[in-house]
């Protein structure tokens, strides 16, 4: 407790003084020493990326929450931002109510696993009434229910090594988030949405329901979980697909 109240002034220290100054090294330093780089580090916006993950990770209590709201602050509309996975395998999986879907679980983990949409819906469930903040300006509060990834990160057993949780989806989309946002409380594998199990538009049969970060890296149409200790092979190598169109890995809020 008390190193880390030491700890945390030494860096607010540090950051406030590197803010300031143009000393970006110091930060890149900090940021390094505590492993709180980003995998975007690179190019000509690295720098900040890297200031603005690292001092998250380092002043805000790993545990925070995103405000949660009243059933009655519910939006009356939810937009539903781009098209279901125009593929023949959505199509099929669709069509057959998801039965032969399966959530895989693989990487650095002890029990490697897949689950069906009806086991996960056994697992205990969590519901969270959060706003969606989408990166172009729009946001609406919805409820959301499922099971916590932590809840099935516990059953498939995250070793020591684990750095990111990449999610991949049944259209082109794929993100990584650290293990902080993996295990976070309102962390969700939703599979309900204001009560109704989940459209298409909105990710069916499971989506990821972030509380911490913008709608971008709250993938729909979820169909794998890999745990890795680096994203610098997969892609290319920025931790997501819309990092590669040059969006931020860390999209906090
Ligand atoms: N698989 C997948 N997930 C995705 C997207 C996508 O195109 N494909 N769009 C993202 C974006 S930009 C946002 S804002 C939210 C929107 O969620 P909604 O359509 O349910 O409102 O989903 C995110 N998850
Ligand atoms: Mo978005």
């Amino acid at each position: 407790m008390r190193d880390g109240l030491t700890r945390r002034k030494l860096i607010t220290t540090g950051l406030a003084a590197t803010a300031g100054a143009s000393g970006l090294g110091v930060v890149a330093a900090l940021a390094r020493r505590y492993g709180l780089i980003p995998p975007n580090h690179r190019g000509i916006f690295g720098p900040s990326e890297t200031l603005t993950y690292a001092a998250q990770r380092l002043l805000i209590p790993r545990h925070s929450l995103a405000r949660e709201f009243n059933r009655s602050e519910i939006s009356k509309f939810a937009p539903v931002n781009g098209n279901p996975p125009d593929n023949e395998n959505y199509h099929r999986l669709l069509a057959g109510d998801f039965v032969d879907w399966r959530l895989v679980v693989n990487g650095l983990v002890t029990r490697p696993s897949s689950f069906s949409l009806l086991e996960l819906k056994r697992f205990p469930s969590h519901s969270q009434i959060i706003n969606l903040v989408c990166e172009q300006g729009w946001s609406y509060i919805a409820e959301w229910s499922g099971v916590p990834l932590s809840y099935v990160l516990n059953l498939v057993g995250v070793r020591p090594e684990a750095k990111y949780a990449v999610f991949f989806a049944l259209d082109d989309w794929w993100e990584s988030v650290d293990m902080v946002d993996a295990w976070h409380s309102q962390t969700l594998l939703a599979y309900d949405m204001n009560g109704q199990g989940l459209s298409a538009g909105h990710g069916a049969p499971i989506r990821l329901r972030l509380g911490r970060e913008l709608g971008y890296k709250s993938g729909k149409f979820l169909s794998r979980i890999t745990i890795v200790d680096s994203v610098k092979n997969i892609g290319k190598g920025l931790g997501g697909a819309n990092e590669e169109d040059g969006y931020s890995w860390y999209a906090g809020i």
